[in-house]
C-alpha cells in the first residue's frame, strides 16, 4: 500500500523515533509499504517518520540502472565514518523540488537489524552513503535543510508552507 508522505513543516518530522523492539507483522507491513511508497515517488530512500510512523525503520535502493536492490534497515547505527567528506546535492520527498548541497562523510559503516531479526553491517560509499545518512537523520528528527544557513532554511520552509496551503485548497 502506498502511504502519503508528510510534507515539511510537520512536527512528526522533527521528533526522534523510538527503537523497534520486536519485528512484528506490523513492522514487516510498514517496511513493505515504505518500499512501495519510495519506488512510486520515486525516491532512493524513505524513513518511517516521513509516513507518520515514529519507529527507527528506513528503506533505500540507490541502484539507478540494473536490477533493484531494496534494503530495509531497522535500528541503524553508525559505527564508523570516514574523515573525508563528499558534497551531494540532496533532495527530500518531504521537501519536494528543493535541492541543496550538503557535506557528509564520504563513507560510513552502519550496523542494523534486518527483517529476520539478524544483525547486519555494511560500509556504504557514494550515493548509498549520502542516502543512508540522510535517512538516519530523519530517524533523529533532522532534515537536510538543518545543515543550511537560517535564511535559506526559512526560504524553503516558506515555500513548503505555501505548497501545503495550495494542496489543501485542491491545487
Ligand atoms: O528521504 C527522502 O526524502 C528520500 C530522498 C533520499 C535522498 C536523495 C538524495 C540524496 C540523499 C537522500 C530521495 O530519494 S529524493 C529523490 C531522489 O533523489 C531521486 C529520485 C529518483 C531517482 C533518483 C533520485
Ligand atoms: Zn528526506
Amino acid at each position: 500500500m502506498i502511504r502519503p508522505i508528510l510534507i515539511h513543516p510537520d512536527p512528526r518530522l522533527k521528533k526522534p523515533c523510538a527503537p523497534v523492539t520486536d519485528i512484528t507483522d506490523e513492522v514487516k507491513r510498514l517496511a513493505a509499504d515504505m518500499l512501495e511508497t519510495m519506488y512510486d515517488a520515486p525516491g532512493v530512500g524513505l524513513a518511517a517518520p516521513q509516513v507518520g510512523v515514529n519507529k527507527r525503520v528506513l528503506v533505500m535502493d540507490c541502484i539507478k540502472d540494473g536490477p533493484p536492490e531494496p534494503m530495509v534497515l531497522i535500528n541503524p547505527e553508525t559505527v564508523w565514518a570516514s574523515e573525508d567528506v563528499s558534497t551531494y546535492e540532496e533532495g527530500c520527498l518531504s521537501i519536494p523540488e528543493q535541492y541543496a548541497e550538503v557535506k557528509r562523510p564520504a563513507a560510513v559503516t552502519v550496523r542494523w537489524t534486518d527483517l529476520d531479526g539478524a544483525p547486519q553491517e555494511r560500509t556504504f560509499e557514494g550515493l548509498w552513503a549520502t542516502c543512508v545518512q540522510h535517512e538516519m537523520d530523519h530517524l533523529d528528527g533532522k532534515l537536510f535543510i538543518d545543515y543550511l544557513g537560517p535564511l535559506k532554511r526559512q526560504m524553503i520552509t516558506r515555500k513548503m508552507e505555501k505548497l501545503k496551503r495550495e494542496r489543501a485548497r485542491g491545487f
